[in-house]
Order: structure tokens, then C-alpha cells, then sequence
């Protein structure tokens, strides 16, 4: 059998290549551009991932602020008027700032005598780490409870009688804890209160500071920087 001259020489493995390269192989360079190509997916993953959990986040303040001022609505029709934002107006001595206005509130919806539909057990949380004797009589617990939003923060809830007081709350923020003063609005075009006759009830949104765009509430907010509200022309505020 006659056998001829062959080329697998040119073809094996690790064979030379013009450029530096091997066949089989990358160059130093190909090797970089693919490790920066991954590092850069994975950064838009993490980016993508991390929008994600906090649209989730924001849809879930939506609900919560949705039930609760519906909570709220269904505690007036069957005691004759809104949870109170105060402690004292159900019998418990101790209640102080901050937090009071939502305090009094979880506690209205938490009495063991109140027949109505109750906050999921997951809003509750006590980041002022206070209690009050004598609320256990009430609701079954000692600790003053807070309904929160999805990052932890007390919800701001302010009675229509007590807009000219709102009194303060200890959020968290980039910037740690702080007691801050409670926002109340008013409609920025007739100068009333929003939901003059009820209640307002609001979420510092994500970053934890009351007054920016991330702000969530039961009424529409102003836009950040918006004008300030003329003075008030009537009872009426047209924004509930
Ligand atoms: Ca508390
Ligand atoms: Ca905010």
C-alpha cells in the first residue's frame, strides 16, 4: 500500500498560529475582553435584579397602605369613628412620641374587644423599642407595635383633628435612625388639608425620608419642591 506524505502536523493541538494564538487556545487579550464582557452581565443582572426587588417592594407599600386606610374606613363604620392617633383616647397611660399616631392605631385595630379584620402579622414591628403597661389589657401585648412599611419604617398616621400636630417619628435611613417631624399635606391648589375629614396615612418610601419622591400616602402627594399651598379658602379640599 502506497502511503503519502500528511498534514496533521499543521493540525494538532497547540500548533502554532499567526498572531500568538493557538489553534486550540486564546490569546491573552481574547481571554480579557471575554472577562470583561462577563463582568459587565453580571453587573447588569445584579442591577436588573436589585430594580426588581424594589418595584416589588414598592408594590407591596401600595397594598399595605391600600388594606390599611380600608381597615381604617371599616373601624369607623363599626365603632363610629377612625382609629385614634393618640393612646390615651383607648384608656392606655405611657404613650408618647415618637410614633404615637401609628402606635395608637395598630393598637385600635388590635383590641381584643374589636371584631373587625386584623393587619397581617408581618406589618408589625417595633423599631422605637418602646412598650406602654396597661396595653396589654388592650391588645394582648405589652410592646407599643408599629405597622410598617416593606423597609421597616413606621407608617405616619395623623387624625384630621391632629393635622396641626402631627407630632414626630423615628425612621431609618442612610443616615441611621431619626426622630423626625410627622408630614401632614395640603392640597397644593385650594390650600385644605388632603382627606380633611379622616386621616392621613403615609410611607417614607424607600429612602426613609419623609417629604421625597418616593413618598407613598392615601392621597396624592405634592411634587417635591411643588409651591407651597395657598392659604386655605374653605373645608373642601378636592385631592381625597
Ligand atoms: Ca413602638
Ligand atoms: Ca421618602
Amino acid at each position: 500500500m502506497t502511503r503519502h506524505p500528511t498534514s496533521a502536523a499543521a493540525g494538532r493541538p497547540g500548533s502554532a498560529v499567526p498572531g500568538g494564538a493557538s489553534a486550540a487556545g486564546f490569546s491573552l487579550v481574547e481571554i480579557l475582553v471575554v472577562i470583561t464582557l462577563v463582568g459587565l452581565l453580571m453587573g447588569f443582572v445584579v442591577l436588573a435584579v436589585g430594580r426588581h426587588a424594589e418595584a416589588g417592594r414598592e408594590a407591596d407599600c401600595r397594598a399595605r397602605l391600600e388594606a390599611l386606610n380600608l381597615m381604617a374606613e371599616s373601624y369607623a363604620d363599626r365603632t363610629g369613628g377612625y382609629p385614634p392617633c393618640r393612646l390615651d383616647d383607648l384608656g392606655v397611660e405611657g404613650g408618647r412620641a415618637p410614633n404615637e399616631g401609628i402606635e395608637a392605631f395598630t393598637a385600635a385595630l388590635r383590641r381584643r374587644d374589636y371584631g373587625g379584620k386584623r393587619p397581617d402579622e408581618r406589618w408589625y414591628g417595633n423599631g422605637d423599642g418602646d412598650r406602654a403597661d396597661g396595653l396589654a389589657a388592650v391588645d394582648g401585648s405589652d410592646a407599643l407595635l408599629e405597622l410598617v412599611d416593606p423597609w421597616d419604617n413606621p407608617f405616619v398616621y395623623v387624625t384630621h383633628e391632629r393635622y396641626e400636630q402631627p407630632g414626630v417619628v423615628e425612621l431609618s435611613s442612610g443616615g441611621g435612625r431619626e426622630v423626625v417631624d410627622a408630614r401632614v399635606e395640603r392640597n397644593p391648589l385650594t390650600g385644605a388639608w388632603h382627606r380633611f375629614d379622616s386621616f392621613q396615612l403615609r410611607s417614607a418610601g424607600a429612602d426613609g425620608l419623609l417629604g421625597t419622591e418616593d413618598d407613598l400616602a392615601n392621597f396624592e402627594l405634592p411634587e417635591p419642591g411643588a409651591a407651597p399651598p395657598r392659604a386655605p379658602s374653605g373645608d373642601g379640599d378636592g385631592g381625597r
